[in-house]
C-alpha cells in the first residue's frame, strides 16, 4: 500500500515524470526556514554565496530536518522504496526581477549514477508562480533515455555549465508546476526541466531541491557522501553525512567543503 502518493499519482510519476503539488509541512514551517536563511544573509551583508546554496542539508539545520521529513520520506519510499539516500541538496534562489533562468535540461547528464531511479522533492520555501519564475517541466521526457546536451557556460544560466538540452523543446508542452511555501513536486532525474526569470519585482523566489536515490544505486566517477535518511543501507557505496547539530557546524562545514571541491572537479548541477 502506497503511504502517501495515490495510485494515480504513482501511475502518473512513471508515465509524465513528475507529480505535483503535494503539501509537505505548514506555511509556517516554509516562512521559519526562510526566515532562518534570510537572517545568515542579513549577518554576513550579503546573499548566500553559489557554494553555500550547494549541499546547504550540511550546513542549515532547518534544511537537513527537511530533507528528513516524514511526508517527503513517504513519498519518496511509494515511488523507489523504503532504503533511501539524501544524495545532494540545491538551494535555487532567484531575486526580484533577477535575469537569472534555467536551461531546458535533465539533471542526469552530469550527475554520474548507476541508475535512473533518481528523484528531486523541489520544495517551495517561498511561492513559486509564473510570475517569478517557477519550474517547468516537459512531460513524458524521462522516457527517453539520455538526450544529447551543449555546455553553454551563458551568464545569467543559473546551472554551473549552463547546460542545455541539444534538441528542440517546443515551449508549448511544457507545465509549470506553481506551488505554494510548503509544497513540493517531484520530478525524475531524465525529465526535461528549466524554468524563466523571475519577472516580479517584488517576490523572491526560493525553493530547495532535495536529490532522493535508493540505497542500490552507486556513485560512478567519484567518492561522493550521502545522508542515509530512511530504512538501511547494505550496499554502503556512500560514505555517510553526519547530522548537523547546529548551523555551520564545523564537521559538516569541512564535509561540505571537501565534497564541494571534489563535485565541482567532477560534475555540475
Ligand atoms: O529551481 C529551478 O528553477 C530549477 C531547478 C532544477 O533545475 C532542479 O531542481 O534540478
Amino acid at each position: 500500500m502506497p503511504k502517501i502518493l495515490t495510485p494515480g499519482q504513482i501511475e502518473a510519476y512513471r508515465k509524465d515524470g513528475y507529480v505535483a503539488p503535494i503539501r509537505v509541512i505548514s506555511t509556517e514551517r516554509a516562512a521559519a526556514i526562510r526566515q532562518r536563511i534570510e537572517e545568515f544573509e542579513r549577518s554576513h551583508g550579503a546573499p548566500l554565496s553559489a557554494t553555500i546554496r550547494k549541499r546547504p542539508h550540511l550546513l542549515f539545520t532547518c534544511l537537513n530536518e527537511l530533507m528528513r521529513e516524514e511526508r517527503i520520506l513517504d513519498a519518496v519510499e511509494d515511488l523507489y522504496g523504503e532504503n533511501l539516500l539524501v544524495w545532494s541538496s540545491d538551494l535555487f534562489i532567484k531575486e526580484p526581477a533577477d535575469p537569472a533562468y534555467v536551461s531546458w535540461h535533465q539533471d542526469s547528464t552530469y550527475w554520474g549514477l548507476s541508475s535512473p531511479d533518481v528523484v528531486t522533492a523541489w520544495v517551495a520555501i517561498s511561492e513559486s508562480d509564473k510570475s517569478n519564475g517557477a519550474l517547468e517541466v516537459v512531460p513524458g521526457t524521462h522516457l527517453k533515455d539520455q538526450l544529447p546536451h551543449r555546455d553553454t557556460f551563458a551568464e545569467d544560466n543559473m546551472l554551473s555549465r549552463g547546460q542545455e538540452v541539444a534538441v528542440e523543446v517546443d515551449p508549448n508542452s511544457s507545465v509549470m508546476l506553481e506551488l505554494e511555501p510548503g509544497e513540493m513536486s517531484l520530478h525524475h532525474v531524465r525529465l526535461v526541466h528549466g524554468s524563466a526569470p523571475n519577472g516580479s519585482k517584488t517576490q523572491r523566489r526560493i525553493g530547495c531541491a532535495i536529490r532522493y536515490i535508493p540505497t542500490y544505486v552507486r556513485q560512478l566517477d567519484r567518492q561522493n557522501p550521502a545522508s542515509l535518511v530512511r530504512g538501511d543501507d547494505t550496499f554502503r557505496s556512500f560514505e555517510h553525512e553526519p547530522i548537523p547539530t547546529r548551523d555551520m557546524d564545523p564537521k559538516c562545514v569541512s564535509l561540505h567543503d571537501k565534497t564541494i571541491k571534489m563535485w565541482d572537479v567532477a560534475a555540475a548541477t
